[in-house]
């Protein structure tokens, strides 16, 4: 289709022949596969988050132990078969989903917690658990995960460390390049690498789990973490505050990193237009919300704080609000009072994804920036996107296919997520976006991704990121673990 620009199916990946069906069902239950063609359960794996991409797989395996996955790779290898790791599907790259005939290797069924040491918070979980799941487990024992983000309820720990995936926690609690402390991989002959340490410190010799970390599903199957995890702050604080200018979103996270300091959780800043098509988006979606603030402004700021004293955070909130709508450089707010109201606000927050991509279509652009010039990408876009002429406007264009550019994201991490509301996909709007931001982000000195990663989408802008040094030395990496190439092909390197 459209989206897959000048791609095309290699052959020496073999097509799966019936004897190959018939080897997956030897060691495989019925409920561990899906083989069936345009059945609409195949069809939810096949599509990507985004609706954008979508393969043509004819074969989902969902295996139930480290062994069988084991197997299955090391007949791949052996038979040439292009394999593509599945966790829950909700990348926003296009690097979970197949781009022709490729096996999905879904982990879903790989899904229980092996351990858990409430003295040092240390947690062994499988790849397939759940996000949200393994986070309310560890709440049950005092403890959270490191990590949390808008897909929690769909995504996978071993997505998670597949993607390095960042989220609205980073801020306090760091990545996943320092949380995790242990991997097992099933590399692409079948060879399981036992890594499931858990142990902070371990200086003997190359860090492998890392090379994992970030890899999105090319160098190994991730079938078990060990990470370590912080003890559940007891109190816990949301304000939802606007203000005039981005530059007053800058003063306010330097007076927030100064004064709210240790007890900082989150730092998040939403644009205007990216509230309110997420407030159309929820009317028309969920009628009981309501937006928490009287009126729209330019910029908006979400602040979580959390600690173990609720007296001691409340004073210094407090304290910290007073201050900077004293000064008027917040002009509107509101804290949450109890957990439901903690989780309203965050609702418009990460809500916001859902609600860019309502009209149809959307283009994700998730890149670190210097803080001061953040916003400044979002303006370029739609000014690009006007002189090219593709911005919907009732009276003076109603053919535009462009809703806007929005902006919103991770300040605390200098992470912007700049996406591109539209009708549908189509080349027009891709070529006015494509390279020019790469582009742009690269003048910046910043990333092309901040967070995602480069999965399918980005694949051909990596260079802008990364050296030709530093490229040869990723396709070394992959050409060592996978030297048939067999594992999620046509992506990243
Ligand atoms: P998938 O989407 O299934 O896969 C992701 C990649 O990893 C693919 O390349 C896949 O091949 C590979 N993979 C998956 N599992 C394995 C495995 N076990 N072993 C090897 N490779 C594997 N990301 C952020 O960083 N921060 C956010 O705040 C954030 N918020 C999001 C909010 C929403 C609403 C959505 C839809 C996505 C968001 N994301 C965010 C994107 C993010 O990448 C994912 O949510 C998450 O990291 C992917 O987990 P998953 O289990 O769905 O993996
Ligand atoms: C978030 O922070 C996610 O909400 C998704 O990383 C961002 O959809 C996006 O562009
Ligand atoms: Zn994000």
């Amino acid at each position: 289709s459209d989206n897959y620009p000048q791609v095309k199916r290699d052959n020496k990946f073999k097509k799966l022949t019936s004897d190959d069906l018939e080897y997956f069902g030897s060691i495989l239950s019925p409920q561990e596969m899906i083989v069936a063609k345009d059945c609409d359960e195949l069809n939810l794996y096949n599509t990507d988050w985004t609706h954008k991409y979508k393969g043509q797989s004819n074969i989902v395996v969902k295996p139930k132990s480290v062994e069988k996955i084991s197997l299955i790779m090391n007949y791949c290898n052996k038979e040439r078969i292009a394999v593509v790791p599945q966790g829950g599907n909700t990348d926003l790259v296009g690097g979970s989903v197949p781009v022709f005939d490729e096996l999905i290797l879904s982990l879903s069924n790989l899904n229980k917690i092996r351990s858990f040491d409430g003295l040092t918070g240390i947690l062994k979980c499988d790849a397939g658990a759940i996000l949200e799941e393994v986070d309310n487990y560890l709440k049950d024992n005092g403890h959270l995960f490191p990590l949390d983000l808008g897909a929690k309820g769909s995504c996978q720990i071993g997505g998670c460390v597949a993607t390095n995936a960042g989220g609205q926690r980073l801020i306090r609690y760091g990545s996943l390049h320092g949380n995790v402390l242990g991997l097992e991989v099933v590399l692409p002959d079948g060879t399981i690498m036992d890594g499931m340490h858990s142990l902070r410190k371990d200086n003997t010799g190359y860090d492998l789990k890392q090379l994992f970390i970030g890899s999105e599903g090319t160098i190994g199957i991730i079938t078990g973490i060990s990470i370590l995890t912080p003890t559940n702050p007891k109190a816990t604080n949301v304000s939802f505050l606007a203000v005039n200018n981005f530059k007053d979103i800058e003063t306010v996270f330097k007076k927030a990193k100064n004064d709210l300091n240790e007890i900082m959780s989150a730092f998040e800043f939403m644009d205007m237009k990216s509230m309110q098509l997420t407030k159309k988006h929820l009317n028309e979606t969920d009628g009981n919300i309501s937006f928490p603030l009287e009126s729209d402004y330019p910029f908006y700021i979400l602040i979580e704080t959390s600690g173990s004293n609720k007296d001691h955070d409340d004073a210094k909130l407090e304290k910290f609000l007073e201050d900077v709508m004293g000064d008027e450089t917040v002009i509107d707010g509101t804290m949450a009072q109890d957990v439901s109201e903690i989780e309203n606000l965050w609702k418009w927050r990460e809500m916001i994804p859902e609600s860019c991509q309502a009209e149809g279509a959307v283009y994700k652009y998730d890149v670190s920036l210097p803080l001061s010039q953040l916003y400044s990408l979002v303006e370029l876009t739609n000014a690009k996107l006007a002189k090219d002429g593709l911005l919907y406007d009732p009276e003076i264009n109603a053919e535009g296919q462009v809703i806007g550019a929005v902006g919103y994201g991770h300040i605390g991490d200098g992470n912007l997520h700049l996406n591109v509301a539209a009708k549908e996909y189509n080349k027009t709007i891709e070529k006015c976006l494509e390279p020019y931001i790469y582009e742009a982000v690269s003048d910046l000195k910043g990333s092309i991704s901040a967070e995602h990663g480069i999965g399918f989408q980005k694949k051909k802008y990596l260079h802008y990121s990364k050296s030709p040094v530093e490229i040869k030395m990723m396709k070394d990496i992959k050409n060592h673990f996978d030297p048939h190439g067999i594992l999620n092909p046509y992506k990243y390197v």
